[in-house]
């Protein structure tokens, strides 16, 4: 099995910058104290987390990772077999550090087929759909009902989830023309957001990135997250750390 294995997923990392002038060590039953004046503690906070990309066969779920990950864009279609991964780093603020792990998985799986091991601790999720394939809209649903059937985070609620209609660099086709129907559609089958995205141009994917990473942020106390330690460290096989191109076998 060539997947990267997540084993940890939250790390707190404290560090302790003290003034000298003022800090005054006391020795009290064999115990150390110090002096809190002019003590600030920072805890530097790094979290991962996993996120699915799914949508049906060619609609861009890969071009999209590319595109976020390492800024590339290719009009070579070659499907994805299995599940491939990625890992976006984000300095999210001053005290935190945001690592998503993507997972990539092939449009050929099918909703309904796919193995429950994908879903095991995801956070959220990006279904994706070719805004000029009707069809592909169609199966929307479909990926989103075996994504809420598979995984929901530890109080019941379904994971944060946003829409992506991607190819928007070309003319859309069906109710994606229509902004208020789409907003009432994402309400009604329980979305976070949707973007009109192109990963071709660029478009809306590092903002329909940071509205899901918000919407997991909100949901951070109730996250399918292994919080028994305080490191976390990603196991991958010997093909570099970022861009994992392994199947997974589960
Ligand atoms: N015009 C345009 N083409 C795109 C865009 N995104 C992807 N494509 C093209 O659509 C085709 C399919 O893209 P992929 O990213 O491989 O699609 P996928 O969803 O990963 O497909 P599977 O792995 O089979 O599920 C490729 O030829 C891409 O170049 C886009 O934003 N605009
Ligand atoms: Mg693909």
């Amino acid at each position: 099995m060539g997947a990267a294995i997540l084993t940890k997923v939250v790390s707190v990392r404290c560090s302790t910058k003290s003034s000298k002038t003022n800090n005054i060590k006391t020795q009290n039953n064999n115990n150390f104290e110090m002096s809190s004046a002019n003590q600030t503690t920072t805890r530097r906070r790094d979290h991962l987390y996993k996120v699915l990309v799914i949508g049906d066969l060619a609609t861009g779920k890969t071009s999209i990772i590319k595109r976020y990950v390492h800024r590339f864009f290719s009009q070579n279609y070659r499907a994805t077999i299995g599940v491939d991964f990625a890992l976006k780093v984000l300095n999210w603020d001053e005290n935190t550090v945001i690592r998503l792990q993507l997972w990539d998985i092939a449009g050929q799986e099918r909703y309904g087929n796919m193995t429950r091991v994908y879903f095991k601790e995801a956070v959220g999720a990006f279904i994706v759909f070719d805004c000029t394939r009707v069809n592909t809209f169609e199966s929307v649903k479909n990926w989103k009902a075996d994504l809420d059937s598979k995984v929901l985070l530890s109080d019941g609620s379904k994971i944060p989830c946003v829409l992506l209609a991607n190819k928007c660099d070309q003319p859309k086709e069906g109710i994606v023309n229509n902004n208020h129907q789409m907003d009432e559609y994402c309400k009604s089958e329980g979305f976070s957001a949707w973007f009109t995205t192109s990963a071709k141009d660029n478009i809306n994917i590092d903002e329909a990135a940071r509205v899901l990473i918000e919407k997991i942020l909100e949901k951070e106390s109730v996250l399918n997250i292994n919080k028994d330690g305080e490191q976390f460290s990603i196991q991958e096989d010997n093909q570099g750390q970022t861009n994992g191109k392994k199947k997974c076998s589960c």
